[in-house]
């Protein structure tokens, strides 16, 4: 299919009111919103959704980050959505974020980068399946 990715944004973006900024950008990239809720993550639920990074130092700072405040969970759709989408939000840390990315614009740092976006087709479903159900698509 490859015509879906997941994205969510983060508690510091959300804090800081930018929802309508970042989702305005999503939209004016041609991307059509699915599914969308307001959420906050328990730490097991961040704990599992990060499980990839267990073994990497900064996973339980992003677990605790992410648990630490409601976040915008959605599902996007675009032809080549995640590629197009990770090119939108830009690099992971926004110091090397190019000009009018999400990140360069929003993001305050490597770890409250602002917004998430899936790495590959099967992680999309893995991640949205995570988020919505088959009744929360449209
Ligand atoms: P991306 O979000 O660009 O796919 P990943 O998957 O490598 O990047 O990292 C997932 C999340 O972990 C990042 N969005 C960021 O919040 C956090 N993160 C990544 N690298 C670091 C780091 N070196 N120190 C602290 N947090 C990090």
């Amino acid at each position: 299919m490859g015509n879906i990715t997941f994205t969510m944004i983060k508690p510091e973006a959300v804090e800081a009111n930018n929802i309508g900024g970042i989702i305005r950008m999503i939209e004016d990239d041609g991307f059509r919103i699915v599914s969308l809720k307001k959420v906050q993550l328990s730490k097991q639920r961040a704990g599992e959704f990060y499980a990839v990074h267990k073994e990497r130092p900064f996973y339980q700072e992003l677990v605790d980050y992410m648990s630490g405040g409601p976040i915008i969970a959605a599902v996007l759709e675009k032809d080549n959505a995640v590629a197009d989408f990770r090119e939108l939000i830009g690099a992971t840390n926004p110091a090397d974020a190019a000009e009018g990315t999400i990140r360069k614009i929003y993001a305050t740092s490597l770890a409250e980068n602002a917004i998430h976006g899936s790495d590959s087709d099967d992680n999309a479903k893995i991640e949205a399946n995570f988020h919505f159900s088959s009744e929360e698509r449209f």
